[in-house]
């Protein structure tokens, strides 16, 4: 269903107040299930900082915020002449953006493997498919060595809306439609264009990523009509031999605690299953 009741933290309608000569950071983010939202604000523009929890390499002035599926941007909005309720004593002004984390442009990155997905659907709606399959947990889609960097081209062969989005990790779109766009930063959620592909380059690079999780359509009634794969990061290296040399000296910490507790009670070692 689209929209029966659109709201804004849970209510239809909110009053939000500034005093003259503030700044403040909102965080909007698309929860909806299946709509896309362009919000205006009448006489301000936004200052796009941060989107998806990514944060931008150079902030983006917007006089419209087009938010998709799961979508989330981190504006400034700043009081001007406008339809803000503006009350209280003026503000000392001050900086107020974050200073951003440089993003690393990831087209510079070697690149270990290429992949393209397809996203279809029935005409009727019943089932939605990545590279004609329905989701199966019990099933792995995609096997990725931790260290990777993957150039994945994701196809939207239908002429409904769809969503990227991918679990643990942020990623740079690098074309859409085959078209090289800009470099602004990291997102974990891009819309693939009807009939349209994007292009996005994926570091699996993180020290917690290794494990499966899944990436799908972040249209709700699309993922969960079957528009979902699994992943899975293996991870041979320095990660999970930390963790595996951490449980062993967990077992060997056990093992004494064991045989000291034996020897105390004057029990047989064999007790300890030595
Ligand atoms: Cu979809």
């Amino acid at each position: 269903m689209h929209g029966i009741i659109q709201s804004v933290n849970g209510r239809r309608q909110i009053d939000l107040t500034m005093a003259p000569g503030e700044t403040q950071l909102w965080r909007i983010g698309n929860q909806s299930s299946n709509l896309l939202f362009h919000l205006r604000l009448a006489g301000h523009r936004f200052r796009v900082i941060a989107v998806d929890g990514g944060l931008r390499r150079e902030e983006a002035v917007e006089e419209v915020l087009h938010l998709h599926h799961g979508s989330r941007v981190d504006v400034l909005v700043e009081r001007q002449l406008g339809r803000l309720g503006i009350t209280g004593d003026p503000l000392a002004r001050g900086p107020v953006a974050p200073v951003a984390a440089e993003a690393p442009d990831l087209r510079r990155a070697g690149i270990t493997a290429e992949r393209i997905f397809s996203f279809t659907q029935e005409r009727d709606e019943s089932r939605f498919y990545i590279d004609g399959r329905v989701f199966d947990h019990n099933r792995t889609d995609v096997t990725v060595r931790h260290g990777s960097v993957e150039r994945w081209t994701i196809r939207n062969d239908s002429d409904d809306i769809h969503t990227f989005h991918i679990h643990q990790l942020h990623f740079q779109a690098v074309a859409v439609n085959g078209r090289a766009v800009p470099f602004t930063g990291h997102v974990d959620t891009i819309r693939i264009p009807e009939r349209g592909s994007v292009t996005v380059i994926i570091p699996f690079t993180g020290a917690l990523i290794a494990g499966r999780f899944v990436f799908h359509c972040h249209v709700l009634k699309h993922e969960d009509r079957g528009m979902m794969a699994s992943i899975e990061v293996l991870d041979d290296t320095i990660t999970s031999r930390v963790d595996g040399a951490l449980r062993r000296i967990d077992l060997l910490v056990r093992q004494i605690s064991l045989i000291v507790f034996a020897l105390r009670n004057g029990m047989p070692l064999e007790w300890c299953g030595l």
